[in-house]
């Protein structure tokens, strides 16, 4: 008959001898069949647990708890050698499959946003006729962007331009006019600039956002005439939709102009005929225009007398919107990927 001791001393040699076992075992299935053979009903362990009963009640407690414990040996040895496996077969597996001679993959080169695009080939137009870059700051004194354009604070002309206030005097500037004042301010003509940039208005549709581009362009200089106004914008827009479209100066009120005009573009789906995209009529507004109204000239220095000049303003969103067929003007301004990358 066993004692305690003698097989709490089994118990520990059955938990070797199942090590060195299954130490050399190199599948799944024969290890289960050696745990099975350790822990299963005829098992090793489950015969030794026979003699239990045979045991004077006071040791059976002691001798329960090293079979316990022979039993978590065994699953926690059968657990991590199965892990061993697992993780020796993913090593082979990455060996099988990278190739680690080949070629790295070629990374996707970014490219510029459309309206960047769009921008970089406005500018580009123009200065083939002449014309250079001026800027002016996004947050704009209420005087730049309005009094010094024959705006004031009562005019009416206000509400056409709803604004983004800063302060009283300081605001985001509603349209890129306020590059014409800073320029007739600082330099004399001949003048031909161009000034594309950000501006802001409280306006949100498919067709209009908060934050849009204008361009907007300004010769001054002795004998500029209405005709050099339209021959400049003709030449644009055949240039920038590569077509040959025509224009229209539609009579428009702008206070900073005499005469003003809305600039038309025949459209460049449908060439003219009718579509959806022009409503049936067969042009899009792109911008207004018109003859630099003396008053201005008088509020920036420049001798009314002796010259004359011409401005029109551009919306670079509704160009590309047109030449590019995009039907919502968010899809510029969302960063997604899957738009982007069609330019
Ligand atoms: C102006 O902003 C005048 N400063 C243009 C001008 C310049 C007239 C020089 C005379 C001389 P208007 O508000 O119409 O005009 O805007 C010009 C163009 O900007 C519009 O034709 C349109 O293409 C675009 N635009 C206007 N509002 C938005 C908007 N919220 N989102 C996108 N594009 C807009």
């Amino acid at each position: 008959m066993s004692n305690a001791p003698e097989m709490i001393a089994n118990l520990e040699k059955l938990g070797d001898e199942f090590l060195a076992v299954i130490r050399p075992l190199a599948d799944e299935q024969s290890i289960r069949a050696a745990q099975a053979q350790f822990l299963g009903k005829k098992g090793k362990v489950s015969e030794l647990m026979k003699e239990l009963g045979r045991l004077p009640a006071g040791d059976r407690p002691l001798v329960g708890a090293a079979v316990n414990k022979v039993k978590q040996t065994i699953e926690d040895q059968v657990q991590s050698r199965l892990v061993e496996l697992a993780d020796a077969v993913a090593r082979q597996d990455l060996a099988r499959k990278v190739d680690v001679t080949l070629p790295a993959r070629p990374i996707g080169g970014g490219h510029l946003h459309l309206l960047t695009q769009v921008r970089l080939e406005a500018v580009q137009i123009f200065a083939e006729l002449g014309f250079v870059v001026a800027e002016g700051p996004q947050i704009e004194t209420d005087w730049h962007t309005f009094e010094a354009l024959a705006i004031p604070k009562d005019h009416p002309a206000r509400d056409m331009q709803d604004t983004f206030y800063v302060s009283e005097e300081i605001v985001l500037r509603t349209h890129t006019s306020p590059v014409q004042v800073r320029t007739m301010l600082t330099q004399p003509p001949p003048i031909r600039i161009v000034a594309p940039g950000h501006v802001f208005r409280r306006d949100d549709d498919p067709t209009h956002s908060p934050m849009f581009t204008q361009i907007e362009g300004l010769a001054v200089d002795v004998g500029i005439s209405f005709a050099d106004l339209k021959g400049t914008l003709l030449h644009f827009v055949k240039r920038f939709f590569q077509r040959d479209l025509g224009i229209r100066l539609r009579p428009s009120y702008f206070p900073f102009v005499e005469p003003g005009a809305e600039v038309d573009m025949q459209c460049s789906f449908c060439m003219g005929s009718g579509c959806r995209v022009c409503k049936g009529t067969g042009w899009v507004e792109i911008g207004g225009s018109g003859m630099v109204d003396p008053e201005v000239f008088g509020l920036c220095g420049v001798d009314a007398e002796k010259y004359t000049g011409f401005a029109f303003g551009m919306g670079l969103e509704r160009m590309a919107m047109l030449r590019h067929a995009v039907n919502d003007i968010k899809f510029y301004y969302e960063g997604d990927i899957r738009f982007l990358e069609q330019f």
